[in-house]
């Protein structure tokens, strides 16, 4: 054998073995790296070992039922801790069953990643018809902020990296994150492998706003006669409480909290004008943005709702384009919510100029009007209940437990909710978002107790619980302090409607006096059937002390309810005459 060959093979023989690395350790190196401490998914090829590994390191791993749920929990898991949620899926199907929840991160501006398993490439891309054969990232790019795929082990790094970059920076949102299944298998130098990690610097840098754009919005809000501030789940993410808590009070202005920014300041604050909402809106001749945008939610700005007198609109945003997105912004504020209103507060200086008087003095004597006429309604003890009544049970619990998360999704139940239940801290009402979506609720009631260990009141429709109801295994199997009150109306909106065509049911209306508590009960949890506001109340607050997960099915008069709550307005009405 020649010289060389020898000389290399003791070498060989003399050096140690190269300690290697592959694309699964690298994966959850990186996550850690970047503090990811949780995970949510459906486990199967390619991903099975991905997640058990990661769960072995010390990740919290959580199996879910349905990939949509596992996408919302991380969703939501992003708008609560300003790091991206991340939820881990399957390909095809499974990635599919992950799109809805990444979308609504999108849409609702919530950071998360979905990380999909996918096929080979040059098996897809000459649509050979691999196993799950599907060209994931052309797929997701539409419905995200960004998206990326990974090819070779040293790039997981940098891919992990751009994916939480990219979902908290800026407006947050959702990403997808391609990892085709050959890559788990990867070996790589293990040096060369840490080497290749990236701890991301400072993913989401404060945006400070100009000085000119903070001197012209308070400019016109001094400007104001009938000034208000509308605060959105941009102003509840931002977790600059303090700072916007401060600004509202020093400004003596009205508040109206959009639904999931209730509680940055209590609903029960003497500026609150969430009780007297249609007066501020029509009325106002100033109005402050913060963290909310002119969408539907906000009738976009114009129209009925927003009366005939000209506004002015300020508006404080971290995303340039959604200035004059719908109509124009006088004094646009672009920047970071925290930056802007310290910079806000800094400039009005030790003393600023009360709304006038008498403006406050509507907007206050609405508000308590609006509040003693809705006051009976929520004492009567009715059996079987009607929304109000059950909803006043509530209501008092959350009172008494403001610590307490409330999801919350439905259509009477969603909307009659929103206003009977009062919300005294930031961040502790989280419901069906920007986009009205049902389906929200477990992996929200799970996402929300995991990640912050309180416990959680989800206050579900019935339909609305239908969506994810099977999570319900997820919430015992963890054994997670989740009390899951069903608003039991026999359907969707109400349970009375009747199919005069058929024997068939109508469309939206479900079995008679159906039992949901007993499905809690397969699982080892606590089923309750309330049938009045005292059973309810009862049976709450047993759970919530036992912090056992419970499900209760709430007994509503089936006649209850109307028509998509307080949106009927958008459905379609026909041109034909009925017969
Ligand atoms: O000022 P005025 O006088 O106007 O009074 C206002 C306030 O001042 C006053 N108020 C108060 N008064 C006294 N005290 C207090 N504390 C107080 N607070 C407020 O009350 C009024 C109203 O105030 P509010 O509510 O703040 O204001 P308003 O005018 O309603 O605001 C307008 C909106 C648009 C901002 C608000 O209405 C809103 O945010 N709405 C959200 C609507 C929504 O997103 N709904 C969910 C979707 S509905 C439909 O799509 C459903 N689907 C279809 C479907 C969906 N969504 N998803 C998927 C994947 N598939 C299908 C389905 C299947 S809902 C649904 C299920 C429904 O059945 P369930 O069984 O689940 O539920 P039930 O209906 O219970 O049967
Ligand atoms: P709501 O439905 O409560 O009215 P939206 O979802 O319509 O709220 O609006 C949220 C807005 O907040 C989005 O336009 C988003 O760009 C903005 N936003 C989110 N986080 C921040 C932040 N940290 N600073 C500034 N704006 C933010
Ligand atoms: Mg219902």
């Amino acid at each position: 054998m020649a010289e060389a060959a020898v000389q290399s093979r003791e070498a060989n023989a003399a050096a140690p073995e190269r300690e290697l690395t592959d694309g699964f350790h690298l994966v959850i190196d990186a996550l850690k790296l970047n503090g990811i401490e949780t995970v949510y998914g459906v486990p199967g090829i390619p991903i099975t070992d991905l997640g058990r590994m990661a769960q072995a390191a010390g990740i919290r791993v959580l199996s879910f039922r349905h990939e949509q749920n596992a996408g919302y929990a991380a969703a939501i898991a992003g708008f609560l801790t300003k790091k991206p949620g991340v939820c881990l899926t399957v390909s095809a199907p499974g990635f599919l069953n992950g799109l809805t929840a990444l979308a609504h991160a999108t849409t609702n501006c919530f950071p998360m990643i979905l990380i999909s398993g996918s096929s080979e490439r040059e098996i897809v891309d000459l649509q050979q018809g691999d196993y799950e054969e599907m060209d994931q990232l052309a797929i997701a790019k539409p419905l995200c902020k960004a998206a990326f795929r990974v090819l070779h082990a040293q790039d997981i790094g940098i891919g992990l990296a751009r994916a939480i970059r990219a979902a908290v920076s800026g407006r947050p949102g959702g990403v997808y994150l391609d990892l085709p299944a050959k890559l788990f298998g990867q070996a790589m130098d293990a040096e060369a492998g840490q080497k290749s990690l990236v701890k991301v610097i400072d993913p989401a840098p404060a945006q400070l706003p100009a000085p000119d754009a903070v001197k012209r919005a308070l400019d016109v809000l001094k400007s104001a006669k009938r000034p208000l501030i509308i605060l959105g789940k941009g102003a509840a993410y931002a977790q600059a409480d303090d700072a916007i808590r401060a600004f509202v009070e020093r400004s003596g202005v009205p508040f109206l909290p959009m639904s999931m920014a209730k509680g940055l300041l209590p609903d029960t604050h003497p500026q609150c004008a969430g009780a007297a909402r249609s007066t501020v809106l029509k009325d106002s001749d100033v109005v402050l943005l913060i963290g909310a945008r002119l969408n539907w939610l906000l009738s976009h700005g114009k129209g009925k709702a927003w009366g005939d007198a000209p506004k002015k609109f300020i508006q404080i945003d971290i995303e340039p384009k959604e200035m004059d997105s719908n109509v124009e912004i006088a004094a646009p504020v672009v920047g970071d919510i925290g930056s802007c209103v310290s910079a806000l507060l800094n400039a009005m200086g030790g003393s600023w100029p009360a709304p006038p008087a008498d403006w406050v003095k509507t907007v206050t004597s609405k508000r308590e009007e609006n509040i003693a006429k809705m006051a009976p309604r929520l004492m009567n003890n009715n059996s079987p209940m009607d929304y109000h009544g059950a909803l006043g049970v509530l209501r008092t619990i959350v009172k008494e437990r403001p610590d307490a998360i409330l999801v919350n999704e439905g259509a009477n139940t969603l909307d009659l909710a929103r206003g009977v239940i009062d919300i005294y801290q930031p961040r502790k009402r989280l419901d069906v978002g920007t986009w009205g979506v049902m389906g929200i609720g477990m992996g929200y009631a799970i996402g929300a107790a995991v990640e912050t260990g309180k416990p959680v009141l989800a206050v579900e429709g019935d339909s609305a619980f239908g969506f994810s109801g099977m999570e319900i295994e997820t919430v015992c199997r963890y054994k997670l302090p989740v009390c899951v009150v069903i608003f039991n109306n026999d359907g969707i909106y109400r349970g009375t409607d009747v199919n005069s065509a058929g024997s068939d049911p109508a469309t939206t209306v479900f079995i008679k006096g159906a039992r949901y508590d007993k499905m809690i009960e397969a699982f080892g949890g606590v089923g309750v059937n309330a049938t009045s506001p005292d059973e309810l109340k009862r049976a709450v607050n047993a759970a919530m002390d036992s912090g056992q997960p419970t499900l209760i099915n709430a007994v509503i008069d089936p006649a209850a309810g109307s028509e998509s709550g307080r949106i009927g307005n958008l459905n379609p009405k026909s041109a034909v005459r009925k017969k």
